[in-house]
């Protein structure tokens, strides 16, 4: 539906390297709509939350510190398959599989250094919207784009 909603984060050095803007432009860009946006400090507790599936790996010391390096900005952005378009625009984990065209493919050379998170299915990304925004935060309007974009 057109109402599916995907959390997507530029990591500090993605707002450090002043790629955020071009985030934002790729994802207007391709027809979704911004409902909620916030440049944050993200706290160790809540990173721990986010990335808890992770917390066994060898890299999740670096991948914490990594991540509170510097304010990410948090975003959430609605419209059709979101989650998995998300996916693609953001492109593979690792930079070296990342095509180019994609964000990571574009901006990205180390997998530690990968710019930007994007929610990998739709259940996660429902946890993790609530996890990094308040209800209040999330913005409810009529896109007048979308006659132009759905059919
Ligand atoms: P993604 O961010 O594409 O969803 P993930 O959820 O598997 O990837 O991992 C989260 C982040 O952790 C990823 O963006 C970069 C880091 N990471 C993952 N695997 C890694 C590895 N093998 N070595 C170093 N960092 C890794
Ligand atoms: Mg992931």
């Amino acid at each position: 539906s057109n109402t599916e909603r995907t959390f997507i984060a530029v990591k500090p050095d993605g707002v450090q390297r002043g790629v955020f803007p071009e985030v934002l432009r790729r994802f207007s860009q391709k027809g979704f709509k911004l409902v909620g946006i916030k440049l944050t400090n993200a706290k160790e507790e809540l990173l721990r939350e986010h990335y808890a599936d992770l917390q066994s790996k060898p890299f999740f010391p670096s991948l914490l510190s990594y991540m509170m390096s510097g304010p990410v900005l948090a975003t959430v952005w609605e419209g059709k398959d979101v989650v998995k378009q998300g996916r693609v625009l953001l492109g593979a984990t690792n930079p070296l599989q990342s095509a180019p065209g994609t964000i990571r493919g574009d901006f990205a050379l180390d997998m530690g250094r990968n710019i930007i998170h994007g929610s990998d299915s739709v259940e996660n990304a429902e946890k993790e919207i609530a996890l990094w925004f308040k209800k209040e935060e999330l913005v409810d309007y009529k896109a007048e784009m979308y006659g132009w974009i759905y059919e």
